[in-house]
């Protein structure tokens, strides 16, 4: 026991003037999501009791992050919904709110808007026939590198530029292999200056300084894993990424994500982190 007099440790959790724990947007897993868009037909089907289990142990990793997790309603009308990800770009307060690639996804992003309107994100919109998938989007540092993919196009990409090139964000276009639904498919940020990268998906020389930590390209799934602060969640059951990332000096937590995976999903589509500092 501290005497009552000690001087408090200035980053305890419960000092009165400690940083208010950012913001992670999540919206639940539908009744529809057996619904989902997906490239090829689940079989077997998707599971939702089982989705809805994985979501929670998703949420839970959030908060293992250091996130404050807003969950938004869910809404049976949009099967998708629950890959939060994909309705908005956020990045130093600004929101980009995007015109989904998919023409039945449209109607997911106004829900995400208000949500980010209401946490003070000056929030911009894009119009036909701009089209942009956050999935397609990756910050390192002061670069946000586009994926040019089936879902973002290049008025989606212009747009990118208009909104956050004035505020000192460099947008990279990376054109995708064919096949690939989004760039998060193939890599994730592990902090501003280091990358995670599917073995043989895309050019490292493509992030320049960066450092690379590679995935076995048998498990380039885990390739979209979600960092926070030198903690990291990946897919479970992908024994070569955990190591790799344990060797580059990461604590993991694996999440399941049998059932998001059958609607082409994974972790980073799963959420909008509203982080001030990312690392
Ligand atoms: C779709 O096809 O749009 C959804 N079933 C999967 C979206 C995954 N989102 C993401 O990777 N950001």
């Amino acid at each position: 026991m501290p005497a009552p007099d000690a001087p408090r440790a200035p980053d305890a959790p419960d000092a009165p003037d400690a940083p208010a724990p950012p913001v992670a947007l999540v919206r639940g897993v539908p009744a529809t999501f057996d619904r989902a868009l997906a490239a090829t037909p689940p079989d077997p089907p998707i599971d939702v009791t089982l989705a809805r289990a994985q979501h929670a142990a998703y949420v839970d990793g959030l908060r293992w992050l250091g996130y404050d997790v807003v969950v938004l309603p869910t809404q049976d009308a949009h099967p998708d919904g629950c890959f939060v990800e994909d309705a908005a770009v956020v990045a130093d307060g600004v929101a980009l709110v995007a015109r989904a690639g998919a023409p039945s996804r449209r109607g997911e992003a106004e829900a995400v808007a208000a949500a980010l309107a209401a946490r003070g994100a000056v929030v911009h919109r894009m119009e036909e026939p701009a089209t942009l998938d956050g999935g397609d989007v990756l910050r390192l540092g002061r670069r946000l590198f586009v994926g040019r993919s089936p879902r973002t196009n290049d008025a989606g990409i212009a747009r990118l530029v208009e909104v956050f090139a004035p505020r000192g964000l460099e947008v990279a276009p990376v054109p995708l292999p064919p096949g690939t639904l989004h760039l998060k498919c193939l890599c994730a940020p592990l902090g501003p200056d280091r990358v995670l990268l599917a073995d043989g998906a895309l050019s490292p020389d493509l992030f320049a300084s960066a450092a690379v930590v590679r995935v076995p390209a048998a498990e380039a799934y885990a390739a979209n894993a979600l960092a926070r602060r030198g903690r990291v969640l990946v897919a479970a059951g992908h024994p070569l990424t955990r190591r790799a990332l344990e060797a580059a000096g990461l604590e993991v937590r694996e999440i399941p994500t049998s059932e998001f995976r059958k609607a082409d999903g994974a972790l980073t589509c799963l959420s909008i982190p509203l982080d001030p500092d990312p690392r």
